[in-house]
């Protein structure tokens, strides 16, 4: 390890986020690959356990050796660190509250569901219930992701004319399945701000390599 950063992720999933911060603000870091949803690679997913006992990416590991989990915290933490990056808005800004308010909000009432929608039997162990519950997630997250729409006044990003991680912790969520058509449906501002992020200059070998564009990227797989 670096003396730097050391993260738990995994191509295509909400460490992409993080990474892309970690891009952002001129960050190195080292990376354990852990693909916790990957059924074929069970020992691989296991990885992450060293740093996170519920198994999912991304787990950072700071410079000072204590490790963080949960997408929302690390990426607000990230901004602040290297505020240099200009991240977040700071402490005091006016963008501050909204800030907060969506971080936590795509945290826990969008990427939270993904729990259930990937793996319907954790709560529904009958497979006749499954289709219906796996429905019902998807349509809350487009809920979610509508009302989200409604109560936003972006500019060419969420929060005004300057990026943040709010803008790449959307960008990142947003492509996970059912993927973007749903979601340029029911929030199509939102949607002309994460077309923006996928097309930054300062991504362009990133998303490749972490989250590809590859045919068909936008559509149900
Ligand atoms: N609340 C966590 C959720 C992380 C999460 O669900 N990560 C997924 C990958 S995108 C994962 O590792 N899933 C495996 C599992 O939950 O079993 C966060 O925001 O970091």
């Amino acid at each position: 390890m670096s003396g730097g950063y050391l993260l738990y992720g995994d191509v295509g999933s909400g460490a992409v986020a993080v990474e892309a911060a970690l891009v952002l603000a001129r960050q190195p870091y080292d990376l354990i690959e852990a693909p916790t949803s990957e059924p074929d690679d069970p020992a691989g997913g296991d990885r992450v356990l060293a740093a996170n006992p519920l198994r999912q990416v991304p787990a950072l590991v700071l410079p000072s050796g204590e490790t963080m989990t949960e997408s929302a915290a690390i990426l607000i933490w990230l901004a602040e660190q290297h505020p240099e990056a200009g991240l977040a808005p700071a402490a005091g800004d006016p963008a501050r509250a909204a800030f907060l308010r969506w971080m936590a909000f795509v945290s826990a009432a969008i990427y939270s569901l993904y729990w259930v929608k990937d793996d319907p039997a954790r709560l529904a162990p009958d497979p006749a219930a499954q289709p219906a519950l796996v429905a019902r997630t998807l349509d809350r997250i487009s809920e979610c992701w509508g009302m989200m729409e409604a109560q936003v006044s972006p500019g060419r990003y969420i929060l005004g004319d300057r990026l943040t991680v709010l803008d790449l912790y959307v960008t990142v969520v947003s492509r996970f399945n059912p993927r973007r058509q749903r979601f340029y449906d029911v929030a199509p501002r939102l949607g002309e701000v994460v077309r923006r992020v996928d097309a930054d200059p300062r991504l362009a070998a990133f998303w490749p390599a972490r989250y590809p564009f590859d045919p068909g990227w936008d559509r149900p797989s």
